[in-house]
Parts: structure tokens; C-alpha cells; sequence
């Protein structure tokens, strides 16, 4: 009762740019949760993810979304960024990532969106840590702050949680008033079993070395509560023989390895013991084809 505080403010912040500046890092390492899955890789984060912060009186609404690229051949890299363009759109402020070793063309194509923003427009300058000489980032500062009327320039470093204050408190600063969008205790919008399925995905992408991870899906077949246990089976499903054969590994070695590492992910997102079944299955075609993306859920 003492710390009930009346929510009085409320708002939505989008995290948009290209693919792997550290989007899902940013929003993890803010909440202090890991909700959003990440990897090496491009094109990790397939869905808008919300993290919902809820600190005094206000409720902070963080929205990563998957990269803006280029890629526009198959179904499933165009409902990515379907996904990423809706976020631009009624948020109260954007974070525009970027990492700070270097601006590429995709950054200019993610630049060419956020300009149409209505709303202020943060540069947020990740990946300071990998900077070898300290007195660059000044000047770099000085020559990205000419790419358009930014806002704010924020250097951080997601990964070491350098400087997060300071852009938490930017953020909060641009949240209007208003009633809350969700109770004090959610933390997403996603349901259990979609992020048991993206914690797997998260497993398999970082194992798989080039051998195209965007190719598999994984979807929940059970998700139980058995008295202190949640019973979770997990269908992977892969485009090609092969790719079977690599997630299954030399005797199952591999897809012992991925279901031990979900399973301590499971267990310490739903604080709950966590029995996990895999299997996997090749569906030539998933990818690229409307009807199964949508029975996987990737549907806007
Ligand atoms: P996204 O595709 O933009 O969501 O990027 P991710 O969050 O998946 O991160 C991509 C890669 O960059 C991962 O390997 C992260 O660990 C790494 N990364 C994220 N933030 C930082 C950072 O501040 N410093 C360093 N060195 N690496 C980072
Ligand atoms: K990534
Ligand atoms: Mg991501």
C-alpha cells in the first residue's frame, strides 16, 4: 500500500534500425529482463516485442522491432518490415540505433523512415565499448548530429549497461501524460508460450554458425502446468534436410546442447521448473509462403 503510486503518465518508444546495432540488447538491458532474443546474426528479431516498464508514475512502453533491411524477396523478410515500419507510427519518441563503429548505406534507408517521424527522434549511438580510441567519438558525434535535427545524440554501450541512465531518464522525459495501457505487473504484450518459442529460436540461431538460421521456425505443440513444472514441447521447423540434420548434430549432441540452454532461459524468465521436449521437422517452403507464416503467427 505505502508504494502505491498513481500512474499519471504513459507512453510508447520505438527502437527501430538496421540489423544487429543491438536493438533487443537495448531493450533487455532497460528492463532488466530478457525478453526479446539475440544473436550475432541479422534478422534474430522477427516480431514487434513490447517491454512494458512500469517505475513510480509512469509506464514506459518499449517497442523492438525487427531490422529495417532490404530484402523484400521472400514473405517472410517483407512481414519484417511491415512489422518495423508500424512501430514508427504513434509512438512518442523513436530511438534510432546505430553502432558506433560505422554509418552503412541501411542506416541511411532507416534514417530516410525516422525523418518522417512526428514525433522527436533520438540517435542512440550503441556499441561505444568497441570504439579502440576514446577522442573518436567526439567528432562522430559532430558529423552524425548533421544527418538530421536529432533530437538528442545518446553514446551507450547496451551490452555493458554504459550510459542507460542517462537515456532512461531522456525517454521519460518525452512520456505525456496518461492512463496506463497495462497493469503494473506485465512486462510484455507476448504470451509465455511465444517466448518459449523465440528462446529456442534464440538457441538455434546462435548455434548454427552461417548455416541460414532464418530458415527455422519453432512453434509451442504444449505448454502445461503440472503442479510446480510446466510440461513445454516445441516443434522446430526447418526448410531443408540438412538443416535437420545440423540442428540434430553428431548422435543429438546439438539438439541436447539447444534444449539444456532454452530450458535454464525458460526457467529463469517464468521462475518455474521447466521440462522441455524438442523435435524437428522439415516443411519445405515455410518461409516464403503466406498461409504457413500466419499458422506460425507471423501475422500483422
Ligand atoms: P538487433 O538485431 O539490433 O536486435 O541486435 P542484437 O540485440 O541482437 O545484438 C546484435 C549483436 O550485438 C549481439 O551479438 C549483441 O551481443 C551485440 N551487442 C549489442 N549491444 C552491444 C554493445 O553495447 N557492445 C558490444 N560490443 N556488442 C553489443
Ligand atoms: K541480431
Ligand atoms: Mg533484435
Amino acid at each position: 500500500e505505502e508504494d502505491y503510486q498513481e500512474i499519471t503518465h504513459c507512453g510508447f518508444v520505438a527502437i527501430v534500425g538496421r540489423p544487429n546495432v543491438g536493438k533487443s540488447t537495448l531493450m533487455n538491458h532497460i528492463l532488466g529482463q530478457k525478453l526479446s532474443i539475440t544473436s550475432r546474426k541479422p534478422q534474430t528479431t522477427r516480431d514487434q516485442i513490447l517491454g512494458v516498464q512500469t517505475k513510480g508514475h509512469m509506464q514506459t512502453i518499449y517497442v523492438d522491432t525487427p531490422g529495417l533491411h532490404k530484402g523484400q524477396d521472400k514473405a517472410i523478410n517483407r512481414y519484417m518490415n511491415r512489422t518495423a515500419n508500424q512501430a514508427l507510427k504513434d509512438v512518442d519518441v523513436v530511438l534510432f540505433v546505430i553502432d558506433a563503429e560505422r554509418w552503412t548505406e541501411e542506416d541511411d534507408n532507416v534514417l530516410a523512415k525516422v525523418r518522417h517521424a512526428e514525433c522527436p527522434v533520438v540517435l542512440v549511438v550503441n556499441k561505444v565499448d568497441k570504439l579502440e580510441e576514446k577522442d573518436e567519438l567526439l567528432p562522430r558525434m559532430m558529423s552524425l548530429s548533421e544527418k538530421m535535427d536529432f533530437s538528442q545524440i545518446v553514446p551507450i554501450s547496451a551490452l555493458r549497461n554504459k550510459n542507460l541512465d542517462r537515456l532512461e531518464a531522456l525517454v521519460e522525459s518525452y512520456i505525456p501524460e496518461g492512463v496506463q495501457y497495462y497493469p503494473e505487473d506485465q512486462i510484455t504484450n507476448r504470451s509465455s508460450r511465444f517466448l518459449a518459442a523465440e528462446i529456442v529460436r534464440e538457441k538455434i540461431t546462435r548455434q548454427l554458425g552461417q548455416e541460414v538460421p532464418y530458415e527455422v521456425a519453432v512453434q509451442i505443440e504444449e505448454f502445461v502446468f503440472e503442479g510446480s513444472t510446466i510440461h513445454i514441447s516445441a516443434l522446430i521447423l526447418v526448410e531443408r534436410d540438412g538443416q535437420k540434420r545440423i540442428i540434430i548434430g553428431d548422435k543429438g549432441a546439438k539438439i541436447k546442447l539447444i534444449g539444456k540452454e532454452s530450458r535454464i532461459d525458460m526457467e529463469n524468465l517464468f521462475q518455474q521448473k521447466v521440462m522441455l521436449n524438442l523435435w524437428v521437422k522439415v516443411r519445405s517452403g515455410w518461409s516464403d509462403d503466406e498461409r504457413a507464416l500466419a499458422s506460425l503467427g507471423y501475422q500483422d
